[in-house]
This record gives C-alpha cells, structure tokens and sequence, in this order.
C-alpha cells in the first residue's frame, strides 16, 4: 500500500502523484502542508524532520524529497527500466535533468511563482520577481534548445527527467502576464504531455 502526504497544487507534490499514475499505482492520498496543516504534528515531523511534503509510505518504508520519491517509484514499479534506465549512462542523462531542476530552475523560478501567485499585489518584490523571470527565460531557452535535439528530455523516451520538468513548464506557460521567449520544441513537447496517464488530473490543474 503507498500512502502520500501532500497538497495537490504543490509542484514537488505534483511530481510524485503524476508519477504514480504514470506507473498506474494506487495509493492513498492524505492532504498535507499549506492550509491542510498536518506537517506540524510530532508524528508529521517523525516522518520528515523538515516538515515538508511530500512524504510517501510504502509498506512502512518511508520517503520524503520529491526526486528520491520519483526515482524509487521507478525502480519499485516500473518493471521495463524505461522511466529510469538501469545503464550508467541513459540513467545519468535523467539524473541530470532531474538534479538541474531541483538546483537550478526551481530556485530561479520561485521569486516569480511566489511573488506572482501568492503574494498581494501591494506586497510584491517586483526586482526579485523581474529577476527571476529573466533567469526562466534562459534556464527555459536551454531546455527548448533539448528539446529542439531531443524528442523528450533525457533523450528518445519519456522517462523520468520529463516528469518534474512538465509540472515546472505548466508552472511557467500557464502563469499569467509575464513574457516569455520564443519556446517552439518546449511547447509542441508539452502539447504530448496531454497523452500522458494523469497530466490532465494532476498536473494541469489551476495554478493556486
Ligand atoms: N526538496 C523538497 C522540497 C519540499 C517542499 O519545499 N515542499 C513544500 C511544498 S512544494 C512544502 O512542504 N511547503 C510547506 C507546506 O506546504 O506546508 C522536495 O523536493 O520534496
């Protein structure tokens, strides 16, 4: 049995729900984090000290950071190796994608996700958001430019490095008003997206 804790309109935890539907496994979801509450309880916190979601159960072997939770998924269910190649080389293509997300183009997006989306207008850090919108329009060059040589990130198939990178493309075409380069490849790539198992339910869902 896989329980996750998280709240459906995290990008971290969006990455994990869209994984498990990919791979076509069930779980429970218990809602967690932002106005859900939960990650303050001591038993939340005995889980992940961090008090963060998501946190995944399987069978009483606990997960928490998003990326090890995606990559054990695959490992545990995906029986054909295709999500996360088992060869050194193909598997470091997606490990590259992946670890460039989480350091690179997920700290640069936040001022502009946050600022934008959850902050109030009178309160807005308009420098830092201008700023990280300048770094997006890069950092998304260079994926466009990937996606220009490559039919999917990592390569010729849908794995792992399309997973997180298709909730932060959402994040950055479905976000109102700002201006964006010229994206061709990305966007015919995430125009696929749509066949995928569970991008229309959990990833391209209000941004909120
Ligand atoms: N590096 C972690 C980051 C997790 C994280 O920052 N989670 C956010 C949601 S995206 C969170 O739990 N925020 C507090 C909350 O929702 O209460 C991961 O990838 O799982």
């Amino acid at each position: 049995m896989l329980r996750i804790w998280g709240r459906r309109n995290s990008g971290n935890v969006r990455k994990v729900l869209w994984t498990t539907a990919i791979l076509g496994i069930d779980f429970e979801l218990i809602e967690a984090g932002g106005a859900f509450g939960v990650v303050d309880t001591p038993e939340f916190a005995a889980m992940n000290p961090n008090r963060l979601v998501p946190v995944i159960d399987h069978d009483g072997f606990i997960l928490w950071e998003s990326h090890s939770i995606i990559r054990y998924l695959a490992n545990e269910f995906d029986d054909a190796g295709v999500l996360y190649p088992t060869l050194a080389q193909p598997r470091a293509e997606v490990d590259r994608w992946l670890d460039w997300l989480a350091t690179t183009l997920q700290p640069a997006e936040r001022p502009m996700f946050l600022g934008r989306l959850r902050t109030p207008p009178e309160k807005r850090d308009w420098a830092a958001i201008e700023a990280s919108e300048k770094s997006l329009a890069r950092l998304f060059t260079i994926v466009d430019d990937q996606l220009a040589a490559n039919r999917f990130m990592a390569g010729q198939n849908f794995s792992l490095a399309d997973i997180p990178m298709g909730v932060f493309a959402h994040r950055y075409l479905a976000m109102p008003e700002i201006e964006r380069p010229a994206l061709p490849h990305l966007t015919a790539w995430f125009e696929g997206l749509n066949d995928r198992p569970g991008f229309g339910k959990y990833v391209m869902t209000e941004l909120s």
